[in-house]
């Protein structure tokens, strides 16, 4: 059997410090058919230019687009998921690229996808942990946010509504349109979650443990947090009328 083309999407916004680790870290797993694409926006420390030098030292398993202006991760992540499927991937992950997501993942996340149409690694369901360092508040807040508030309104089959660390299958992008997508920040990983959800793809989850951000600031606040919690209900509105019917019918998947 062919090995299906697996491309890692790593949106990067001075990320230098981390970039060469997270990935070696994928590298290292040695699975079948990995590369990755870093999409980086301009970066003013210089990960653009890091990530080229990447590409020469992974030869062709290494990919970057990059973007003249930063205008977050949502738009990032869908620029990345275009030119995967441009470049042929069949399954594509979304990573963030700041150690948060963990690669070990990805074999146990890779087994699913044959059986899901998404696979989101989750913080919130039995097995997943968050930071030990976040407090009991911050803690209760994001379980509420992401167990109780979000998957009530939006009747969704997830623990983790706002989790980032997927794996998508190429037809199931293709068809849910991603020009209908419109959010970003925490908001991006709610619409894009609730749309394959709505076109009746079936999402699975798997227990992740979340540490913070390796290296650098995170940028997490109340304010983001309640804007986030507001914006749930725009992606109830948006997309809510969606049906499995209402698919859009993709190319075929290009031949192995
Ligand atoms: N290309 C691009 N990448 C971005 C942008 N904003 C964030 N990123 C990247 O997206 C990933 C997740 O962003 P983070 O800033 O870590 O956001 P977060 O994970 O929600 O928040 P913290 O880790 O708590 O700060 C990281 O790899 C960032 O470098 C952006 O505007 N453009
Ligand atoms: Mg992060």
């Amino acid at each position: 059997m062919a090995v299906p083309r697996l491309m890692v999407v790593l949106p990067t916004y001075n990320e230098k410090d981390n970039l060469p680790l997270i990935t070696r870290a994928l590298f290292d797993l040695k699975l079948p058919g990995l590369e990755i694409l870093v999409v980086d926006d301009g970066s003013p420390d210089g990960t653009g230019q890091l990530a080229e030098a990447l590409r020469v030292e992974y030869d062709a398993k290494l990919h970057v687009l990059h973007r003249q202006e930063k205008n977050g991760l949502g738009p990032a992540y869908l620029a990345g998921f275009q030119q995967a499927i441009a470049l042929g991937a069949e399954w594509i992950v979304q990573m963030d690229a700041d150690g948060s997501h963990q690669p070990k993942y990805l074999h146990t996340m890779l087994e699913m996808i044959q059986r899901y149409d998404v696979v989101v690694g989750s913080r919130f369901m039995r097995g997943g942990g968050v930071d030990t360092s976040w407090s009991l508040y911050r803690k209760f807040l994001s379980l509420w946010a992401n167990r109780i508030y979000t998957p009530s309104i939006l009747h969704l089959p997830v623990y983790d509504a706002t989790g980032g660390f997927k794996i998508w299958r190429r037809e199931v992008l293709l068809g849910m349109d991603l020009r209908r997508i419109q959010s970003n920040g925490y908001v991006f990983q709610v619409e894009m979650t609730y749309v394959a959800h709505r076109l009746g793809y079936r999402i699975g989850e798997f227990p992740i443990y979340f540490p913070d951000r390796t290296l650098g600031e995170s940028k997490m606040s109340s304010r983001v947090a309640l804007e986030a919690a507001l914006r749930v209900w725009q992606i109830l509105f948006r997309h809510r009328h969606l049906r499995p019917s209402m698919r859009q019918p993709g190319p075929a998947a290009p031949a192995p």
